[in-house]
């Protein structure tokens, strides 16, 4: 509606960006009142007070109840604006928890992104409308900053550390991406198209741009390649800890401290392992630093996401490749799922996106690399970790 008034202004596609206008044309009504009224008095005052009527001006020597009105007034005016911004602040900071997660990665010049079922795009994303998208970004580089001035969504993109920002489209259509933090020669090119389309368009879109699987496979078999199974075994007197149903989870570090278990800390923690020590182990995990990629670590990082019960279904959820999810219980029984043909799904599956009830396995997913661990009773509590000599916080 805007545009077609105001063409300086951006569109507004987003659910943020309707209420972040509103709370910009107030501060911008604001504004112009005041700018009027003290032009305005300027020159009423200018012609009464003249010099020719009012060759000597009368003294005021203060006047308290005039003191506190023009202090109160300008302090109810600015709380307000205060109050009402930091209420669109944390509306912008906390993602609603049924967002979809979307990484992006800044390099110079350009925008690579990588969907949960494992769809890339470069200086393109593709979104759905009416759906929460959280996207996680980090820079390979230098600074970068992530702006779509549609959603009114920003956010600064900083190597060696994610940030996240989210948006919801309400309107199909195409917008500007831009990078909004001068970062170097060809700056002004890195720039980009977000495509936001109806749901069905947008599943259509994702079974189209063919990936070669999800990002939680392509995470194993980072994982795997690594070396990480050697001491992440799953068992119970391996040398790493176990690193099912981590994610999310509050851990307690040997210095009796706990951290929150989010992908800043799965990052830290395979960068930089003697940062936060896990309670119980030794400091013997040797640093990945310059091994992994961005795009490894955020398949790694999806990887231990997908470690849990609930990870599994989402991950089955948003995975609309044919392609069977990571078989949890082949991995445990020591069984390559990486090699062609011998991931098979217990359940077939009869369409591309599986519905809840198929995506449950019969019984409980173990954690992989169980092999030496005893097996679990069926119908056992999936978070039931069996796992003793852990005394982590949950
Ligand atoms: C030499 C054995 C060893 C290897 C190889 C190893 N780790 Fe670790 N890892 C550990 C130990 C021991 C800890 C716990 C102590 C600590 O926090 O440093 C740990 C901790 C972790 C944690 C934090 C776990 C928690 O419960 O908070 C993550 C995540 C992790 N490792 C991921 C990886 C990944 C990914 C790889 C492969 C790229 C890997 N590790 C390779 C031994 C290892
Ligand atoms: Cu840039």
């Amino acid at each position: 509606m805007l545009p077609q008034y105001f063409p300086l202004f951006p569109e507004s596609a987003s659910t943020m960006s309707t209420r972040v206008d509103a709370l910009y044309f107030f501060i911008l009504g604001i504004t112009i009142f005041f700018t009027m009224l003290v032009a305005l008095l300027i020159l009423v005052f200018a012609t009464k007070y003249r010099k020719e009527k009012h060759p000597v001006p009368v003294q005021i020597h203060g006047s308290i109840p005039l003191e506190i009105f023009w202090t109160l007034v300008p302090l109810g005016i600015a709380m307000v604006i205060f109050a009402w911004g930091a209420v669109l602040f944390f509306q912008e900071m906390h993602p609603p928890k049924s967002a979809m997660d979307i990484y992006g990665v800044g390099k110079q010049w350009m925008w690579k992104f990588q969907h949960p079922g494992g769809q890339r795009e470069i200086n393109n994303l593709h979104v759905p409308v009416g759906k929460a998208v959280r996207m996680t970004l980090i820079s390979q580089d230098v600074l970068h900053s992530f702006y779509v001035p549609a959603f009114r969504a920003q956010m600064d993109v900083i190597p060696g550390r994610y940030t996240t920002v989210w948006f919801e489209a309400t309107k199909p259509g195409t917008y500007h991406l831009f990078c909004n933090q001068y970062c170097g020669t060809k700056h002004s090119g890195m720039v980009g198209e977000v495509t936001a389309m109806s749901p069905d368009d947008y599943q259509e879109w994702l079974r189209g741009a063919g990936a070669f699987g999800s990002l939680a496979t392509e995470g194993q078999k980072v994982f795997a390649s690594m070396g990480c199974p050697t001491c992440h075994t799953g068992a119970d007197n391996a040398r790493g800890p176990n690193l099912y149903n981590l994610y999310g989870r509050m851990v307690r570090t040997e210095d009796n401290r706990t951290a929150l278990a989010d992908e800043g800390y799965i990052r830290e923690s395979i960068l930089n392992p003697s940062a936060k020590i896990v309670y119980g182990y030794q400091n013997i995990m040797p640093t990945f630093q310059g091994q992994l990629n961005e795009d490894e670590m955020i398949q790694i990082i999806e990887y231990v996401k997908s470690l849990t019960y609930n990870g599994q279904l989402l991950q089955l959820q948003t995975n609309t490749q044919q392609e069977p999810p990571v078989n949890l219980n082949k991995i445990q029984q020591g069984i390559d799922v990486t090699k062609p043909g011998t991931n098979q799904n217990p359940v077939p599956r009869t369409s591309a996106v599986p519905v809840q009830e198929e995506a449950v396995p019969a019984t409980p997913s173990t954690p992989p690399g169980k092999q030496n661990a005893p097996k679990q009773p069926r119908g056992a509590a999936p978070q039931a970790k069996p796992n003793g000599s852990q005394v982590e916080q949950r």
